[in-house]
């Protein structure tokens, strides 16, 4: 039985728990010399060799771990930190999980442009910074917010455009949707908290990095 007791002699890292960045993360960390046990059902994984526990978490929440200072370090995309609005300082662009942000239409479209876009409904799982971009571009647009799998809603006719996060662009040919613009780059990031800790120096040399603030 492990508990949740706070050791500040202990460092945190918060990672996702499963998903597309799990596996780079491990391979980011054990390529710096630090081994975990086999990740089971726990979501607090203790590193064999040194004084570091994994928190494992949905990404969502790991900006708001690292802004807190329970977690001293996460590793997360950005743009889950930029959907969140907060604004952590970066220790290092990891390179893996890249991705845009982009904004889609049905092939048939003829919304051809952004400004196009006035009065048609987009599906998002990224409200804040489609708001923000559509804003700098002076476009009303009306807003209908998804958790996820925004590709299927045009074909469903919930929406007219979708924003979402595209890598290889095949779950858009595979709904028939063409990008109309990019509104953001990303990749993954490890972040530093902004509460000051001894032992986050401690980790940063163990994996041959500096803190950046
Ligand atoms: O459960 P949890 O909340 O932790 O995970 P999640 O489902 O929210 O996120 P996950 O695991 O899908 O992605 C984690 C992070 O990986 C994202 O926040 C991005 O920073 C990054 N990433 C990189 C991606 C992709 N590539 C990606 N292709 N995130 C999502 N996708 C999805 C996209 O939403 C779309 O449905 O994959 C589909 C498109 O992929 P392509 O290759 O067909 O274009
Ligand atoms: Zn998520």
């Amino acid at each position: 039985m492990m508990h949740l007791l706070y050791t500040p002699e202990r460092q945190r890292i918060a990672i996702q728990k499963s998903g597309r960045l799990y596996q780079a993360s491990m391979d980011f960390l054990t390529a710096r010399g630090l081994s975990f046990p086999a990740n089971g059902k726990s979501l607090i994984l203790p590193c064999e060799n040194s004084d570091i526990d994994l928190l494992l978490l949905r990404d969502d929440d790991i900006p708001e771990y690292v802004r807190a200072g329970v977690a001293d370090f996460g590793i997360v995309g950005q743009n889950v930190l930029a959907e969140k609005g907060i604004d952590l300082a970066v220790v290092e662009k990891l390179d893996f999980g890249r991705c845009k942000l982009v904004i889609a239409v049905p092939e048939e479209s003829k919304i051809r442009k952004p400004e196009d876009l006035a009065g048609k409904r987009i599906a998002t799982s990224y409200p804040k910074l489609l708001t923000t971009f559509l804003q700098k571009s002076g476009v009303e647009a009306i807003i209908v917010p998804i958790s996820g799998s925004t590709e299927i809603t045009p074909e469903l006719d919930l929406a007219d455009a979708i924003c979402d996060i595209v890598q290889t662009g095949s779950t858009l040919k595979a709904h028939d949707l063409v990008p109309l613009c990019v509104i953001m780059e990303s990749q993954a990031v490890l972040v530093e908290s902004p509460q000051s800790k001894q032992a986050k120096k401690r980790f940063l040399s163990q994996i041959n990095l500096q803190s950046s603030v």
